[in-house]
């Protein structure tokens, strides 16, 4: 299989999120990335390359121009309140909930902040753009790679994207690059294409973008969201709306779930993706389910990863994998090329 490796990631780089009325370190550090290339290259797990620049326009498919605009002049506009801030990150500190208007685009920086974003856990810092870009740009790379015939290809970037929605940020993620491979995929010419969302988080970005479209089927595995991030979206009663009515599949699980119970559901959603016709697969690869993170609660061990990979490639489809979420940074290496070797394993 081939990894497409954003070589840019480590230039998005936050210090510190809000939790808890403190700022904390951040948990989605460069590292996480470093670890899945070394373990890649400890098991000659595949060619490694670079992604190949895939301009604006299938990153333009997804996300708005507004949002765009903001993101990539965003860290020029927050130093340019303040020098000093050229060694802070921005973090967003008021939003427009209901009553507000977000049709009207404030001039002051902190109010566009907010109007793109949804939580304070996730810094804007002077790389991020270049990374996430280039980290779209690793998607639609594994997205034509695969387009063209490959069984498989995994997109190695962060920050991750599946909380990213058309016009916002958040849970540390700016473009959605699953959402992003998705759409490549059909307009490679895939008539349908499923995305299915592995993160301990619910994928909300992705279900948003694609809500209301019958041609991406969305299935999320994650814990649920009374108790658990993102909190306001990802429960069973979400199935889609309009044209997509029946193309969405929210699969919530307590916290403490084990690979028992997470697999039955893995399952019921690899029998669902296989219903909707999808013709190709986007996996959005979050770690997070690990015994070991520290920010998650469910308890899969490392060599249950093993597993899921060979689960996912049982399904049969072509298949990109974009990295997501895993913060118990030593072991996500393991855990992550774990899941690629169980689908190489069982790949005709
Ligand atoms: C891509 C992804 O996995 N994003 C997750 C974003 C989660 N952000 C909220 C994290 C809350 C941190 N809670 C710390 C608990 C420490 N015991
Ligand atoms: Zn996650």
């Amino acid at each position: 299989m081939i990894t497409v490796y954003n070589h840019q990631h480590a230039l998005h780089q936050g210090q510190f999120e809000m939790f808890r009325g403190q700022l904390v370190p951040c948990f989605e550090v460069p590292a996480r990335a470093d670890y899945v290339l070394q373990e890649l290259q400890a098991r000659s797990f595949g060619e490694i390359q670079a992604p190949q620049d895939c301009g604006l326009e299938p990153i333009q498919r997804i996300h708005s121009g507004r949002y765009l605009d903001f993101l990539a002049s965003a860290w020029s506009e927050w130093v340019a309140l303040d020098p000093a801030n050229a060694a802070r990150d921005a973090l967003p500190s008021v939003w427009p909930v209901r009553s507000f208007r977000s049709d009207v685009l404030p001039a002051n920086f902190s109010a566009r902040m907010g109007l793109f974003s949804y939580d304070a856990g996730t810094p804007l810092t002077s790389g991020t753009w270049t990374a996430a870009y280039a980290g779209a740009s690793c998607a639609v790379t594994a997205a034509q790679l695969v387009g063209a015939g490959a069984r498989s290809a995994f997109a190695l970037t962060r920050p991750p994207g599946h909380h990213a929605g058309a016009d916002f940020f958040g849970g540390y993620c700016f473009l959605n690059n699953a959402a992003i491979a998705a759409q490549s995929l059909r307009d490679a010419g895939a008539q349908k294409v499923a995305v299915l969302d592995i993160d301990y988080h619910h994928g909300n970005g992705t279900q948003s973008i694609f809500y209301e479209r019958a041609d991406v089927f969305f299935a999320s595995l994650h814990g649920d969201p009374h108790t658990e991030y993102p909190f306001y979206l990802g429960y069973a009663d979400e199935t889609g709306a309009g044209p997509g009515l029946g193309h969405n599949l929210n699969l919530p699980l307590p916290r403490g779930t084990d690979f028992a119970r997470w697999r039955d559901a893995l399952q019921l959603a690899l029998r669902r993706i296989a219903q909707s016709g999808a013709q190709a697969l986007v996996v959005s690869l979050g770690l997070d389910t690990f015994e070991g993170d520290p920010i998650s609660g469910f308890t899969l061990r490392s060599e249950d990863y093993l597993r899921v990979g060979a689960d996912l490639a049982a399904a049969g489809l072509p298949t990109v994998f974009v990295f997501e979420g895993g913060y118990a940074v030593e072991e996500v290496g393991v855990n992550a090329v774990n899941v690629l070797a169980g689908f190489a394993q069982h790949s005709a």
